[in-house]
């Protein structure tokens, strides 16, 4: 399968993020990518470059207020005197005012972000942007009959909603994959989460939607972010009721249990019977993951990727999450291996 890589990803350097209540160094860092790339090269995979398609198929998607602010805040921050990285400090909370977008920097940043561990700089755009044209790449090489690619994106998506951002993602790059194979032809298209955090930003863009199917396994956020979505009793709403499906797990969940939720996360994809598969692949279920907590091994993951392989889909694999930043690449080559070579058996 082809992987599509753009060098610009680079651009968003956070800077620092408030974690547990301390200003720590980035977790989401540009070296992830760079471990990745050079992980899945010396496994044979063939890299490309991101075609370009513009603002649209994001706009599918997203809020179109919310992109222009993505577009436009680093340079109001800029205006407004500040320089290195942007983060809220407030947040339009329970009972606050909704309704109101504060034409103030500050403002509209705890109107959009929902959490402050997420910094814009002043290259995120252009990074977030170069992201979603791989996902549109891969979703594109997969529509013209690939039967998988690989998106390296970075920052990631999962965590961005219609008009939400957090969780170190801007736009929502599995989201706007899912939606091209919609506009492309595919009728039906399920998004399968694997990565340790809920995919809160994907269950929110599709979550009155009966054409694209949301399946996420992740940490429970009884205890694990983004700590208030992400049960299973969130099943969906309106034409969307049903189509949503949640699997949380307690941290220190070991293989065994993870795939008996994989098992149960295919059983829900196949009785869609979707046209074409969306994977946000996080490995922050690695056991040494920093951020996480489940205890995945690096043997594991090439039988994630069989398993995933053995649904016979179409499939457009998204980079997500996974903070250990050198074993990441290892494991992120790993399922693509796996998936290639029960692919070949299948
Ligand atoms: N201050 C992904 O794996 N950490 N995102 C807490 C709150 C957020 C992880 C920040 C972890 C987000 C794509
Ligand atoms: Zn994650």
């Amino acid at each position: 399968m082809q992987i599509v890589y753009s060098p610009l990803h680079a651009r968003h350097d956070g800077g620092m993020e408030l974690h547990r209540g301390e200003l720590v160094p980035c977790f989401e860092m540009p070296v992830r990518a760079e471990y990745i790339l050079s992980a899945v090269q010396a496994a044979g995979f063939p890299v490309t470059a991101p075609r370009a398609f513009g603002l649209e198929p994001i706009l599918r998607v997203h809020d179109t207020a919310f992109v222009s602010f993505l577009q436009t805040a680093f340079d109001q921050w800029i205006a407004a005197g500040k320089d290195g990285f942007m983060l809220p400090s407030g947040f339009a909370a329970r009972s606050m005012r909704q309704d109101i977008i504060p034409s103030g920097i500050n403002g509209k940043l705890g109107h959009y972000a929902y959490d402050a561990g997420t910094p814009i700089v002043a290259g995120t755009w252009d990074a977030a942007y170069a992201g979603a044209q791989s996902a549109l790449t891969a979703a594109a090489l997969v529509a013209d009959g690939a039967p998988a690619a690989y998106a390296l994106c970075r920052p990631p998506g999962h965590h961005a909603g219609h008009a939400t951002y957090g969780g170190y993602c801007f736009l929502n790059n599995a989201a706007i994959a899912a939606q091209s194979l919609r506009d492309q032809g595919r009728a039906r298209v399920a998004v399968l989460d694997v990565d340790y955090h809920h995919g809160n930003g994907t269950q929110d863009i599709f979550w009155e939607r009966s054409d694209v199917l949301t399946v996420s396994i992740h940490g429970t956020p009884d205890t694990e972010y983004p700590f208030f979505q992400g049960y299973a009793d969130e099943r969906g709403a309106g034409d969307g009721l049903g189509f949503n499906h949640n699997i949380p797990l307690p941290r220190g969940t070991e293989w065994d249990t993870w795939r008996a939720a994989l098992t149960e996360a295919i059983k829900r994809v196949r009785a869609f019977a979707p046209d074409a598969l969306v994977v946000s692949l996080g490995v922050d279920t690695y056991e040494h993951d920093p951020i996480s907590a489940f205890k995945l091994k690096e043997s594991h993951y090439p039988l994630m990727g069989a398993a995933i392989a053995d649904l016979g889909l179409p499939t457009v694999f998204v980079q997500e999450g996974g903070y250990a930043v050198e074993e990441i690449g290892r494991n992120v080559a790993g399922v693509l291996t796996g998936f290639e070579t029960q692919g070949a058996h299948a």
